[in-house]
């Protein structure tokens, strides 16, 4: 009986990786399942073969003021043209993941029910990110909440200032954790490790599908280890 239990529980463990290895996270845009899209949009094609944004919200996606967020990236004068690609990939890597699971957290929020906390970021991401927007100009350090919405878009609230980017986020570090509210966790990582998630990468095989199994399967939230530790139960119980 004991066996049985602790066999169950072990085919429960694996399912549910699994389900956390590709799955899309309940937000606005969100499909409810990752699967092919035949087509995306530009910047956000690498994400084809298997997405969770539909060819509509990636075309969105690259668009001013679209009807994603109405999120107006040019609140403190135009961004430039080579900022605001990091941003509109970050857009696709939001909307678009299906590796996300592991760090995909319940939230009370009026927009979405689910979101994506403390992915680790590889560093070349988050630097060329930086070095690219460190001279556009931005008011807010967290743009997720705090805006001026009095207008159909955000504008910068009354008693902000429009400063450098590099003055509200000395560090490319400050930045990718604090712009979208701990979204995204700085590592030092780079893109060849396997350990940290990447923004860009070319059409293919999606990179992140591996660091997504690695967190799971080693230092994960932990449910990992713990699936390590009922495999070894089992195999004792099954042995002796
Ligand atoms: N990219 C990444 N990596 N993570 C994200 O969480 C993310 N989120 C957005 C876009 N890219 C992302 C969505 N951005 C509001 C502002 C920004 C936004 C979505 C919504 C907004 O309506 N803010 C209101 C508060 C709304 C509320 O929390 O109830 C505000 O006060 O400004």
């Amino acid at each position: 009986m004991l066996t049985l239990t602790v066999l169950l529980t072990l085919v429960v463990t694996v399912l549910t990786q699994e389900n956390l290895l590709n799955m899309c996270m309940d937000a606005k845009h969100h499909k409810t399942k990752p699967g092919p899209e035949g087509k995306l949009y530009q910047q956000c094609s690498p994400w084809k073969d298997n997405a969770c944004c539909l060819a509509n919200t990636t075309e969105e996606a690259h668009k001013d003021n679209s009807y994603l967020y109405n999120f107006n990236w040019d609140h403190c004068g135009a961004m430039t043209d080579k900022c605001k690609r990091h941003f509109i990939q970050d857009t696709c890597f939001y909307e678009c993941s299906p590796h996300l699971g592991p760090w995909i957290q319940k939230v009370n929020s009026s927009w979405r029910k689910e979101r994506i906390l403390d992915v680790p970021l590889c560093r070349e991401d988050c630097e060329t990110w930086w070095e690219d927007c460190k001279d556009d100009h931005t008011c807010k350090e967290n743009w997720h909440v705090g805006w001026d919405w009095s207008t159909d878009v955000n504008r910068c609230p009354e008693g902000t200032q429009c400063k450098k980017f590099s003055e509200i986020f000395p560090t490319a570090q400050s930045m990718c954790e604090k712009i979208w509210s701990r979204s995204y966790k700085y590592t030092t990582y780079t893109k060849d490790s396997g350990k940290c998630m990447q923004m860009w990468f070319s059409e293919g095989d999606n990179p992140n599908k591996k660091v997504a199994e690695y967190y799971l399967n080693n230092i994960g939230p932990a449910m990992a280890p713990g699936s390590l530790l009922l495999l070894s139960v089992t195999l004792s119980l099954l042995l002796f």
